[in-house]
């Protein structure tokens, strides 16, 4: 027999990608690993309504005990935003959890090649993995920039998180030629903060450039995807001088505590979170639903074929 892959697309996703209206895609392991409970599932159901006042249909993306969602029920994203023990899948895990009948949150990566499954080509999230500091040691560079080398879709981010190595990081997009795209701003962004000290390779000003560029990779038949770095909203940001040493304090309790792998980005976030007696995640969520926002844009352009 055949393996097939057992995909559930929502009503209202199924009747957009038929008729070839914009669909965004939604990752879930912010959800489950990167915001507390109930403030995951509130953002969650923001996040969507953004996307679907921006002209757009939104697709978040899990496993719910082996069957690949693209678009979650109501009920579906509360029960994840509970559910305790849920695994964290990239690449590498994402066949495992399906075939073993398990309930997987997606990270970048696994929502990547999802959306692509379904051909769907924009994806907003709030950060992107990278290069972690000390990586030189630990080894640790997030999947998430592999996939962005090789799976066609164009991913809104606020910039790599400040707890990474940003350079670091962007070398090794430059290496996978990945496209780094600040949005209106020369300076790239670093999530929580608007400036990061660093100029971005690449910048464009609107939506209908970054679509055109997506399209004419497919032109060129350039595989890999692009990373468009959008600023977090001014109102809502955390300048580099206050959140500096809240990353550093996070970073150093990791260490101390021996947090490694897969642990290391929901640890920091959950500490940032303390320490900014919860500021941190204000940012996260108007950054996120900023980036729904220019992805719906983005959507809507590449859907005009
Ligand atoms: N963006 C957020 N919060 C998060 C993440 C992104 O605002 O929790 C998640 C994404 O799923 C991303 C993952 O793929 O963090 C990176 O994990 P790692 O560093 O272990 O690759
Ligand atoms: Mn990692």
């Amino acid at each position: 027999m055949t393996t097939t892959l057992p995909l559930t697309l929502a009503s209202d996703v199924a009747k957009a990608l038929e008729a070839s209206a914009p669909v965004v895609a939604l990752e879930s392991t912010i959800i489950t690993h990167g915001m507390p409970y109930p403030q995951n599932v509130e953002t969650a159901r923001m996040v969507e309504e953004d996307v679907r006042a921006a002209g757009a249909t939104p697709a978040t993306i899990a496993i719910l005990d082996g069957t690949l969602h693209i678009g979650l029920e109501d009920a579906q994203l509360e029960a994840l935003a509970q559910a305790k023990d849920v695994m964290k899948v990239s690449r590498a895990d994402m066949p495992v959890c399906i075939a073993k009948g398990a309930t997987g949150a997606t990270t970048v990566a696994a929502t990547m090649i999802a959306a692509h499954i379904a051909g769907i080509g924009t994806f907003a999230t709030g950060g992107i993995g990278g290069v972690h500091r000390g990586a030189s040691e630990t080894f640790d560079i997030s999947a998430d920039l592999l996939e962005l080398a090789q799976t066609p879709v164009t991913v809104v981010a606020a910039g790599p998180k400040a707890i990474l190595d940003i350079p670091k990081t962007l070398e090794v997009l430059e290496t996978n030629g990945v496209p780094v795209i600040a949005y209106g701003q020369d300076e790239l962004p670093a999530f929580w903060s608007r400036g990061s000290g660093i100029t971005a390779p690449l910048r464009l000003d609107d939506a209908a450039a970054i679509a055109a560029s997506a399209k004419m990779r497919a032109a060129m038949g350039l595989s890999g995807g692009q990373l468009v770095a959008n600023p977090i909203p001014e109102a809502d940001e955390i300048t580099r001088d206050v959140i500096g040493p809240v990353v550093d304090t996070a970073l150093a309790e990791a260490e101390t505590k021996g947090i490694a792998a897969k642990d290391v980005t929901p640890f920091l976030l959950q500490r940032i979170f303390e320490l900014t007696e919860g500021r941190s995640l204000t940012a996260n969520i108007a950054l996120v639903r900023n980036n729904a926002r220019l992805a719906a844009q983005i959507a809507q352009h590449l859907a005009k074929g």
